[in-house]
């Protein structure tokens, strides 16, 4: 063992306990590999350090120093009036309210940041002053110029022509960057949304202005002495996490796209089994895809791979963590190594020859694990850098792309040869079929004659599908890793709920081979097999990154006009669920839900819970405003159970409960009815 990484060696008193850690076997051979290296990671340490119960219940306010000002639930609830207060009085009801809302803000401000970089980057392709970037889908980018109102044709001598495409591309890049910081108006992208839903958004007051100004908003609302009115805060909450969903998300989705293609159906592998012991293996790991793409192509250079072949390897081999991860994958097919809770062991196979991160979700600890092994690990965005002295930073540039790639991949074939003797990938991998968009569940489901959702909505009325969840988010050290989610969906399946996923848990769903078209005989109900047999599409859809939920946004609205489900989102047999969530971006995710009328469960703890009267308005109140409420169920099964029983509250009140009743019927059945 290095001198280094004896100082590294874990000062854990208490180890994790691998099968209980993670029902992952890759990631139990890898956090046992890491404790008999000495090396400690985060399931170690959630072993030695509890959650404070204060904090995870949302009533502790740290906005003044005359606090911290703890406010517990009382064992046994609050019976009477509620006397709890902070030095200036404020009640566990806003204390928790303004930290929600601080998380909103938090959250709509990774995503709409990360939207933002891409449209600039989107502007100096639109521009030509880079190389390295270009137009691609042209057909993405026509289809959303008449949302900004940019022409796509001009009139010349009386005859409609079409417009030059970089004038397009100028005029939306500079109406789509105004969205994050114009002085007047609302935001544009809100009209996307059914229409019921943008009247309900106005009649309520809650139409997002800018991007920015939203969350700025809260912050200064949720400063000491401001806004202390629960309500009016999760009014704020809503502005915000509209401008996220609706703007800065929809805004990174769309302009991504439209730079690196929109993805279609491919097939990739996943889990930690992806790397390869005789390549050079280089993980990029974040959010923003401006650089791994350029990785990307530089990977496939001939240049590149005869630079590794003359280093003793047969080759580079790709892989990401979190949603950089899924960036690559939906769009080349880049295998995913793992996900949020699996960044450390990744490095702990000794064969990682760099780590290059962006931005989001990076464990500070990252640097520590490096540094017992040979991996170099590299940042890149000049938002998130490292203290530690073996972190490179190597500042990304749009207008030196693929230069800045060459090096970072000349660093990690470099670092092949250093590898010490303690290499061991797991073998464990899985099959996937990812890069599923708006578009193309509109051609599996709807066929490219029809060109709608027609079939999904024909199928979810005559009960084949009984509904469809969105289940989304992270891995949360706290829960057994990935165990939420794939118990859940799981259970979802097995009764008929098609699930459309991004983040963490599409590959959590990846590397427990939920992602394939044969799942469909194995683990669904007779309809959604039926269907899935029929279409040949995977009974749980990967539709791309923490940004992309404004993929699955888009397709309910799809599935809105389609007909026969009801006016607006919330009429349809849907829910949305995060059931190992962790980070503030899951928050903002889950109000943007709500608030389109999604009926929204997050699993673990909502720091919702020690202000009663608080999470009564988020929990039950809201449908009454949006058509959609938050929840909170701890077990797994139950958890589906809750949106199934949302689903068929909504099937009921279509009218169409009865019919999934016939499909449920066995063949003498069904005669019966139809000779009465
Ligand atoms: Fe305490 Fe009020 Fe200051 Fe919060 S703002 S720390 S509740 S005194
Ligand atoms: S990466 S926000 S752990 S999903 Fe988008 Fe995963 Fe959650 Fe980060």
């Amino acid at each position: 063992m290095a001198e280094e990484k004896k100082e590294a060696v874990t000062k854990a008193k208490k180890m994790a306990d691998p099968v209980k850690a993670s029902i992952d076997i890759a990631t139990q051979e890898m956090i046992k590999r890491a404790q008999e290296l000495g090396v400690e990671t985060v399931f170690d340490r959630a072993e030695n350090m509890k959650a404070c119960q204060i904090g995870a219940q949302g009533t502790c306010c740290k906005n003044c120093s005359m606090g911290p000002c703890r406010l517990p639930l009382p064992k046994g609830g609050i019976e009477g009036e509620d006397e709890r207060k902070g030095l200036c009085g404020a009640t566990a009801n806003t204390i928790a309210a303004r930290n929600f809302a601080r998380m909103v803000a938090g959250g709509a401000a990774a995503h709409s940041d990360h939207g933002r970089s891409v449209a600039e980057v989107f502007m100096s392709a639109a521009r030509k002053e880079t190389d390295a970037y270009k137009i691609k889908d042209i057909n993405k980018l026509l289809a959303i110029a008449p949302h900004f109102d940019v022409a796509t044709q001009v009139e010349v001598d009386g005859e409609q022509l079409d417009r030059d495409i970089d004038e397009i591309a100028v005029e939306v890049g500079e109406k789509a960057l105004n969205e994050w910081g114009k002085a007047e108006g609302e935001l544009i992208y809100a009209k996307r949304a059914p229409e019921a839903l943008y009247e309900k958004w106005k009649k309520n007051g809650v139409l997002p202005r800018n991007i920015d100004r939203e969350i700025v908003e809260i912050m200064h609302r949720t400063h000491m002495g401001v806004d202390q009115d629960y309500k009016n805060l999760v009014k704020q909450c809503t502005r915000a996490a509209i401008a996220d969903g609706w703007g800065g998300s929809m805004l990174a989705t769309d302009l991504q796209d439209i730079l690196f293609g929109t993805p279609y159906p491919l097939q990739s592998e996943a889990n930690i089994g992806i790397m390869k012991e005789d390549h050079v293996n280089v993980i990029v790991h974040g959010h923003e895809p401006v650089l791994s793409e350029m990785i990307v192509a530089a990977a496939q250079s001939k240049e590149m791979i005869d630079y590794a072949k003359s280093k003793g390897a047969h080759g580079i081999q790709l892989g990401g963590i979190c949603c950089t991860a899924n960036e690559i994958l939906q769009r080349h097919g880049v295998p995913p190594a793992g996900n949020f809770l699996q960044q450390e062991l990744v490095i702990v196979t000794g064969a990682c020859d760099a780590m290059v991160v962006d931005v989001q979700c990076i464990f500070q600890n990252l640097a520590n694990v490096a540094k017992c092994f040979h991996t170099k690990l590299i940042t890149t965005h000049p938002i998130a850098r490292m203290e530690q002295d073996n972190v490179i930073h190597i500042e990304f540039d749009e207008h030196h792309a693929i230069e800045d790639a060459k090096r970072i991949l000349k660093i990690a074939i470099d670092n092949f040869e250093n590898r010490g003797a303690d290499v061991m990938i797991p073998r464990h991998k899985a099959i996937q079929i990812a890069g599923f968009g708006v578009e193309s569940v509109e051609y599996h489901l709807g066929g490219t004659f029809r060109g709608s959702y027609y079939t999904l909505n024909d199928n979810i009325i005559n009960g084949r599908i009984r509904g469809g969840a969105g289940v989304v988010g992270c891995n949360n050290a706290r829960q057994r890793h990935n165990d939420g989610c794939i118990t859940m969906i799981k259970e979802l399946i097995k009764n008929d709920v098609i699930v459309l996923t991004t983040g963490c848990n599409a590959i959590a769903c990846a590397t427990e081979g939920l992602l394939t078209p044969e799942t469909a005989a194995v683990f669904c109900g007779p309809g959604l097999a039926e269907v899935c047999e029929t279409v040949g599409i995977p009974p749980v859809l990967h539709m791309g990154s923490c940004v992309d939920n404004s993929r699955i946004l888009l397709a309910l609205t799809e599935m809105v006009k389609a007909g026969g489900l009801g006016n607006d989102i919330s009429d349809l047999p849907a829910a949305g669920s995060a059931p190992e969530w962790m980070s503030e971006k899951a928050i903002s995710i889950g109000h943007y839900f709500v608030v389109s009328g999604v009926y929204t469960v997050f699993g673990g703890m909502l720091p919702t819970t020690g202000a009663p009267v608080f999470e009564k308005y988020l929990f039950e109140e809201l449908e009454n405003i949006y058509g959609g409420m938050w929840d909170m169920v701890v077990d797994p099964i139950e958890h589906a159970h809750a949106i199934i029983a949302h689903i068929d509250k909504k099937r009921k009140a279509l009218g169409i409960d009865k019919a999934r009743e016939r499909i449920l019927m066995d063949m003498a059945d069904r005669q019966k009815l139809e000779t009465a």
